[in-house]
């Protein structure tokens, strides 16, 4: 018998490697899409399946985590084995924008999950799984850091996952549900949304690199991050539901670079030279030399920032014999190539007179 598997933020970067990942195990993989203006399945328009056939294992059910009555809906249709709880305002700037709806969302919304599997009698059938976030750590007490380090979130959106984080271990210890948080470090793909800071910068310099964009203005350069590869992290998704008792993981390298080192990796691949700016420029994104600029524009400062990130997987390691299998270099290699790939295909539609998508930071 095949599982049957449950994603919310199915649209999302980790969301499509999640369900590439179930299906491939053999599962069938239900996801909750939201509702927009446009079409917003990119992610995962390779494995739709067409509802007419009869041997569909992939199906989305629209819903919401701010709709207590969806979830209620679609769980008891799905009645799935595995919940995994991805789907969340993700983006930690624009949650000191929109606090009251990233709360609503990623921390109630984790919430209105957890009490629809107890109204429907699933807390001994169904297994959780709760996105949690290295954000948590936010002004780190400890380095690097552990599943018992103490939490100081520094954002609204740190604080709504923390609510959810606390909640997930609460349904676990009141009524013995298989709920567990995975506490991941920053993780990234081609897949990436474009407004995060490695896929901003992927995206410009290669459209930089062939004349579709001029500048690129970042914030904080000296930030510190422990990036891994998005396709490696939703592995530990599925292995932290498969053990005999559920439990909590860091899921990081061990790894760290600032901004600026990603700009320069970044650029490297691309063999193209940096001249750094501390302030933003108004003249053209190159040089005299033919450099391309990179400027700080302190509009992408956070109220209050999360400087250094840094992971300790080896509770994950020891417990559930995981490592990471790409290496950052490789990872920043596939992402240039992905975005130069595109922006030569926006390049030749340009050069034919059409035009291509709007660029916003
Ligand atoms: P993305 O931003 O790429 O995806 C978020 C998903 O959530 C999208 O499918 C989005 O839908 C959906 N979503 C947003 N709001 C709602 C809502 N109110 N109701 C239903 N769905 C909603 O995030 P990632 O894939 O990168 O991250 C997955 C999860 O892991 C998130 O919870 C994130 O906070 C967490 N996380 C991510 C890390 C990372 O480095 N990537 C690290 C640690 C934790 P739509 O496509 O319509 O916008
Ligand atoms: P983060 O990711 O906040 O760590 O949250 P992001 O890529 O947005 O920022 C990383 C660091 O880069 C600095 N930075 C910039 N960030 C953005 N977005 N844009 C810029 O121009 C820029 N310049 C510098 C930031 O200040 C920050 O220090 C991500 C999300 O996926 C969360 O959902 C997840 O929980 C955490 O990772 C772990």
């Amino acid at each position: 018998m095949f599982k049957v598997a449950l994603i919310t933020g199915i649209t999302g970067q980790d969301g499509s490697y999640l369900a590439e990942f179930l299906l491939a195990k053999g599962y069938e993989v239900h996801g909750i899409k939201r509702r927009a203006s446009s079409f917003n399945t990119d992610r995962i328009d390779h494995i739709y399946e067409d509802p007419h056939h009869d041997d569909q294992r992939f199906f989305l059910h629209y819903g919401d985590l701010t709709d207590s009555t969806a979830l209620i809906r679609v769980i008891q249709q799905v009645q799935p084995d595995e919940i995994y709880n991805l789907a969340a305002q993700s983006h930690v700037a624009v949650s000191f924008e929109e606090p009251e709806y990233t709360a609503n969302a990623d921390g109630i919304g984790t919430l209105r999950i957890l009490e629809a599997m107890r109204i429907l009698g699933l807390q001994n059938k169904t297994r959780f799984y709760q996105a949690s976030t290295s954000e948590l750590y936010g002004l780190v007490q400890e380095t690097p850091q552990k599943e018992t380090t103490p939490f100081y979130p520094r954002s609204p959106y740190a604080a709504a996952k923390l609510y959810a984080y606390w909640i997930t271990v609460n349904y676990r210890e009141a009524y013995g549900m298989y709920a567990c948080n995975g506490i991941l470090f920053n993780h990234e793909s081609p897949r990436r949304g474009e407004t995060f800071v490695t896929r901003k910068i992927t995206r410009a310099l290669a459209r930089i690199k062939l004349g579709l964009q001029e500048h690129l203005y970042l914030g904080n350069l000296n930030a510190l991050r422990d990036w891994g590869h998005a396709r490696d992290y939703v592995e530990m998704q599925w292995l932290m539901l498969q053990q005999s008792q559920p439990e909590d993981f860091v899921i990081a390298t061990g790894r760290q670079y600032s901004v600026r080192d990603f700009v320069n990796i970044a650029a490297a691949e691309l063999d193209m030279e940096i001249t750094w700016r501390g302030n933003g420029v108004d003249e053209k994104g190159y040089d005299e030399n033919g450099n391309c600029i990179v400027a700080v524009d302190p509009r992408y400062f956070r109220p209050t920032e999360v400087e250094t990130l840094l992971g300790d997987p080896s509770k994950a390691k020891r417990k559930l014999g995981w490592e990471p299998k790409t290496p950052f270099e490789d990872m920043v290699r596939e992402m240039v190539q992905e975005d130069l790939h595109t922006a030569e295909r926006d390049h030749l539609v340009k050069s034919h007179g059409y035009r291509t998508l709007a660029y916003h930071e």
